[in-house]
């Protein structure tokens, strides 16, 4: 079995990451089996599923790579719309991609990829969840700031993912610990 540093050289290394931007990788252990929390994951028509900020998302077309997405969100944050594209989908691999292009909000240039991999916790399939950032630092921001800002964010959208995944993997009665596939 690949350790955690493995995916992470594998999938989330080739980050292009400029002067004027930050970049970070943040993990997540989640007590649900992979194909569960992929199922979340991949559904870049309804990420309100599992993020708490998004109120609303809207296609402008058919879901495939390449896809426009028109989020809403919440009021209370320093934002109200995204415009999102799909830039990444693998259902073999598990490599989810998506690109900020626009929007009324701060950060530009904004791309992440998440990856889950199968993993044991406390013996029951589990899942560990990779993702991994990149974006402009805006102007009168500092990196930390910018960091601390996106990471919060990100963290929030991992616990939600983890619950909503965890209810899931109780209510599907066998967890998936049947299935030789998920191991
Ligand atoms: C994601 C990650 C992020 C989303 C950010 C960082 C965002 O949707 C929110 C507030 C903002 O200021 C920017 O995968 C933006 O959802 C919640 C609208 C893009």
């Amino acid at each position: 079995m690949e350790t955690e540093s493995e995916f992470i050289n594998k999938y989330h290394m080739q980050l292009d990451v400029g002067a004027n931007q930050c970049s970070s990788i943040l993990t997540k252990h989640i007590k649900a089996p992979v194909h569960i929390v992929w199922s979340l994951v991949r559904r870049f028509d309804q990420p309100q599923k599992y993020k708490p900020f998004v109120s609303e998302c809207i296609l402008t077309g058919d879901f495939k790579v390449g896809t426009v997405r028109e989020v809403n969100v919440r009021s209370g944050l320093p934002a109200t719309t995204s415009t999102e594209i799909l830039e990444l989908l693998d259902d073999e691999q598990h490599i989810f991609g998506v690109r900020i292009m626009g929007g009324d909000h701060r950060l530009r240039n904004y791309t992440s990829k998440i990856t889950v991999h199968p993993e044991k916790i406390d013996g029951k399939p589990g899942t560990l969840l990779i993702e991994s950032f990149v974006v402009d630092i805006p102007d009168g921001n500092t990196r930390e700031e910018t960091y601390c800002f996106v990471q919060s964010l990100i963290n929030c959208n991992h616990n939600c993912l983890a619950e909503v995944s965890e209810k899931m993997a109780l209510h599907s009665g066998n967890s998936g610990q049947n299935n030789p596939a998920e191991d």
